[in-house]
């Protein structure tokens, strides 16, 4: 069953470009209420854990690292259809292949450093948002 919430990320590149304004308006203006949020760094085994399924690619030491070097904001949203209509707003995961007006087409550098995480299922939104906000921070 849908629970129409969606867990995000604005990865470190994009708070230290001073982007969280922008992108937390955009998310807003598209019809996204925001839930839970706090600003916050994740350690090296949160990493490892948030992305075990990524554990044999090539890019995860990287990945491991990129979001592990400075702070981000994690975010629970609500919205009807909140995991698909998220990752349409976002945009696909390389920013050359992103729609315009998405985020990733507007703020993302590259493959690795794209700017913002969104959940891509109901349960993974579920067990994602569990792993960063305890139950008295979702609202
Ligand atoms: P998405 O975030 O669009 O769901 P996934 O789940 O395939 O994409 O990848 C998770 C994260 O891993 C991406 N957001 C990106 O930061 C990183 N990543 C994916 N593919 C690559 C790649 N080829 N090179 C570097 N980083 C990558």
């Amino acid at each position: 069953m849908a629970t129409n919430r969606t867990f995000t990320m604005l990865k470190p590149d994009a708070v230290e470009n001073g982007h969280i304004g922008t992108i937390l308006e955009k998310i807003s203006a598209s019809g996204f209420k925001i839930v839970a949020m706090k600003l916050t760094q994740i350690t090296k085994a949160d990493a490892e854990e948030f992305y075990a399924v990524h554990n044999e690619r090539p890019f995860f030491g990287e990945l491991v690292e990129f979001m592990t070097r400075g702070p981000i904001v994690a975010a629970i949203l609500e919205k009807e259809n909140a995991v698909s209509d998220f990752r349409t707003l976002i945009g696909a995961t390389n920013p050359a292949d992103a729609a315009d007006g998405t985020i990733r087409k507007l703020y993302a550098t590259s493959m690795g450093e794209n700017a913002v995480h969104g959940s891509d299922s109901d349960d993974n939104a579920a067990m994602e948002g569990a792993f960063h906000f305890a139950g008295r921070e979702m609202f």
